[in-house]
């Protein structure tokens, strides 16, 4: 099976218009497309880069408070810089943009611009017809960045090839570089905020240091999906952070079926640490193999979770080397840490229990979990 068309969508600076986007995205994922969402007010820069890591085919932009035959035009120009033409840019913003406007945005690259009064049908069916060959082959890319995107691709799409592809166990590589922290917990407990306020801190202690992060979503196989974690980041829209959102395309578990390839490259790349996000999990998850390519496991924990029975049958609680109760700010987490702490000491490991506020900036919680996750050495699990 072909791999789904992936696009990257977003909505540029100065501009809070993102209903008409949302309501886009939904058609395009109902109607088999991957969409990476990177959310609103965001640079030309943020645009590029982003797309450019997620070896995305086209960028759909959706504007509506002016500025766009500039805004449209820099993304377009800036995609070329980086030789990264082969990603086309397409968008809209209601009668905002007038048909003038839209001769001198496609004279200057863009490829379509759509206006008020077009159905939700109409751009599907563009986005098929326009994205949906495959990509010829291409150029030596021009950055390491790229090259890494493009091998990334290669590899989702010979998964997606394969019928039922084998998923690799999470074994460790002989070369691995990078320390791999692997962040997983049930949907919304705010891991990718979470993760966002620890790459600040990994961005500000060593100047030079570079992050790379594989975050994944919910998919069925063939069809589409919304891959949404960017949209969360602040701190991570940064050149020394390379991210990348994977669909899990019809895997049960939290992690796609290309996974462990992925992850592979990424922790022999050149980067200090690498950062993996499992899709929001349930109780039965377990996304990481003790002694596996991951060196430690972070559970990200909702102080809501039911009670004392439901920890009880959390397997992740058995496995994961720090366990954080996020969201501290909430009534209930002061229960939650003491029914925690007391669920962990059943298994007499050294496993370590942190409260976070990570929507809070300079949170100590976070600041203690910085310090947990950044030993490079003396934190590595003994293998
Ligand atoms: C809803 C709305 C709001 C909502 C936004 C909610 C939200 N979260 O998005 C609220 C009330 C918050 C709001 C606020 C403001 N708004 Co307002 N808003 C609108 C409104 C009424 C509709 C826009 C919309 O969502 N349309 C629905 C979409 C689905 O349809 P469409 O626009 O026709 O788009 C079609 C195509 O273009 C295409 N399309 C659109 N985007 C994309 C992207 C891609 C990739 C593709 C393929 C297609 C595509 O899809 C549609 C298909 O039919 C417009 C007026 C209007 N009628 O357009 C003003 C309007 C855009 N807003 C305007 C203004 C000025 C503001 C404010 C500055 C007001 C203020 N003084 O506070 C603020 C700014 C907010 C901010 N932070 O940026 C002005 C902009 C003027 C300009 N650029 O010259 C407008 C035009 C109103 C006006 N006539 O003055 N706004
Ligand atoms: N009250 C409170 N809300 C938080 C905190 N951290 C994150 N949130 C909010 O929780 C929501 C979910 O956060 P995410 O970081 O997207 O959660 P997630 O676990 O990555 O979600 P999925 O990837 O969908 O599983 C967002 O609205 C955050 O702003 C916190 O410490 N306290
Ligand atoms: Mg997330």
């Amino acid at each position: 099976m072909a791999s789904p068309i992936r696009i990257l969508t977003a909505v540029p600076i100065c501009d809070g218009h993102d209903s008409a986007i949302n309501t886009i995205n939904l058609e395009f994922i109902r109607h088999g497309i991957e969409v990476i969402y990177l959310g609103y007010h965001r640079s030309v820069g943020d645009i590029v880069r982003a797309a450019i890591h997620e070896d995305v085919c086209a960028v759909g932009i959706s504007s509506y408070n002016g500025g766009h035959v500039e805004f449209f035009a820099e993304v377009v120009d800036l995609l070329r810089k980086n030789g990264a033409d082969d990603i086309k840019v397409f968008g809209g913003g209601g009668g905002t943009i007038t048909h003038a406007d839209a001769t001198i945005m496609q004279r200057r690259g863009v490829d379509e611009i759509f206006f008020a009064g077009t159905s939700l049908e109409d751009m599907v069916k563009f986005v098929h017809q326009r994205y949906g060959k495959p990509r010829a082959s291409r150029p030596h890319p021009k950055s390491a960045d790229r090259e890494l995107a493009h091998k990334l691709t290669e590899i989702e799409d010979a998964k997606a090839k394969t019928q039922n592809p084998k998923t690799a166990s999470l074994a460790r590589s002989k070369i691995q570089n990078a320390k791999v922290i692997g962040f997983t917990g049930p949907g919304g407990a705010g891991k990718t905020t979470l993760i966002d306020e620890l790459v600040l801190r990994f961005l500000n202690k060593d100047r030079l240091s570079r992050v790379a992060i594989l975050s994944h979503d919910p998919s069925v196989i063939g069809e589409g999906a919304l891959l949404g974690d960017r949209a969360t980041m602040i701190n991570s829209q940064n050149d020394r952070v390379f991210m990348r959102s994977m669909a899990t395309r019809g895997q049960a578990g939290g992690l796609s079926p290309a996974t462990h390839d992925c992850l592979a490259l990424l922790a022999r790349s050149r980067f200090d640490y690498v950062i993996i996000e499992t899709v929001g999990t349930g109780q039965e998850a377990m996304p990481f193999q003790k002694n596996g390519i991951v060196d430690q496991m972070v559970l990200v924990m909702n102080p809501d979770y039911g009670s004392r029975l439901q920890l009880q049958k959390i397997v992740m609680l058995d496995l994961a080397d720090i366990v954080v109760v996020n969201k501290s700010d909430l009534q209930r987490a002061k229960t939650a840490h003491t029914e925690i702490e007391q669920r962990l000491e059943q298994n007499r490991r050294d496993q370590r229990l942190i409260d976070t506020v990570a929507k809070r900036h300079r949170d100590p919680g976070v600041d203690r979990l910085f310090d947990l996750v950044s030993g490079k050495t003396q934190q590595r699990r003994k293998r």
